[in-house]
């Protein structure tokens, strides 16, 4: 496999590798380039639900959604879908999948199904990148904090999705909840430190009144959303994209208003995070 650098600190295109079919050598370096990039693009795959799953699940354990729609191959599968007459994308700000659980998600896998002729790019950001060029001072103030992190404000009675035209794609009112991490982690695997706060799900610092925690989270995400530390990428059919939710950010460009477009999304479980 041919691993390329996509852009400074963003990510990296993966070629020369079927998904489908790497054999037990090409997984474990897989794991690896996984380890060092957090972030890995891959084209002109050949990756049907059946094996999206095979994928996933040599990978890690996979993690259902709780309030996505999931697709009609497999209750494993989640739909991030957009109807043509649909306003409203999934995952369009700045987030990380499943930071409100407890034991966050390790990663995501997205494949294209269909899309739109232009547009509906998926951007992203390093978070191990963006803590490391961090000024000190900065590094000083979070040191030892922890976060809390939700899904009620989206996804909760009169969450902001729920007064949304994707709300009809939405189930799991029931099921939402909280969870408190801490702000800078280790990364179980690549040991780097990571800022592991989000726009979408971070409510506040615990312990922290809520208008100093928003004031010192915004800054953070200034700092974060900078074009060194972020890329977008630009789906084809046959894009796949692996992300490690535990050190990146991602969001949806959503430009392509009047047009379908579907993706699948299978997330893996990973494990509790620890404080750097
Ligand atoms: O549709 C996309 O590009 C990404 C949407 C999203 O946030 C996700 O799949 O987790
Ligand atoms: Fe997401």
């Amino acid at each position: 496999m041919k691993v390329t650098p996509y852009s400074e600190n963003c990510g990296a295109v993966v070629s020369e590798l079927q998904l489908a079919t790497l054999d037990d050598n090409q997984l474990a370096e897989l794991r690896a380039v996984f380890a060092e990039y957090g972030l890995l693009f891959f084209r002109d795959q050949d990756l049907p639900p059946q094996e999206h799953l095979r994928f996933a699940q040599r990978f890690g354990t996979i993690v259902v959604n709780k309030f996505f729609k999931t697709s009609e191959e497999s209750p494993l599968i989640a739909e991030v879908r957009k109807e043509k007459d649909q306003q409203t994308n999934i995952g369009g700000g700045w987030h990380t999948d499943h930071s409100y659980d407890e034991i966050p998600a390790l990663g995501s896998i997205l494949v294209a199904r269909t899309l739109p002729t232009s547009g509906g790019n998926t951007q992203f950001a390093n978070l191990a990148a963006a803590y490391d060029a961090m000024p000190d001072d900065l590094k000083k103030r979070i040191e030892g904090l922890r976060a809390i992190h939700s899904n009620k404000h989206l996804y909760g009675e009169n969450g902001l999705y729920r007064l949304t035209d994707l709300a009809s794609q939405l189930g799991g009112m029931d099921r939402v909840g909280d969870a408190t991490h801490p702000v800078v982690i280790r990364h179980p695997e690549s040991g780097r430190k990571v800022l592991y706060v989000n726009p979408g799900h971070t409510i506040q610092f615990e312990d922290w009144d809520f208008a100093e925690s928003r004031k010192l989270l915004d800054e953070l995400y200034m700092h974060v959303a900078q074009p060194q530390f972020t890329c977008s990428f630009n789906w084809l059919p046959g894009s796949v994209t692996f992300w490690d939710n535990r050190c990146t950010w991602h969001q949806a460009d959503n430009d392509y208003q009047g047009q379908m477009r579907l993706m699948h999304r299978i997330t893996l479980q990973g494990s509790e995070l620890a404080a750097a």
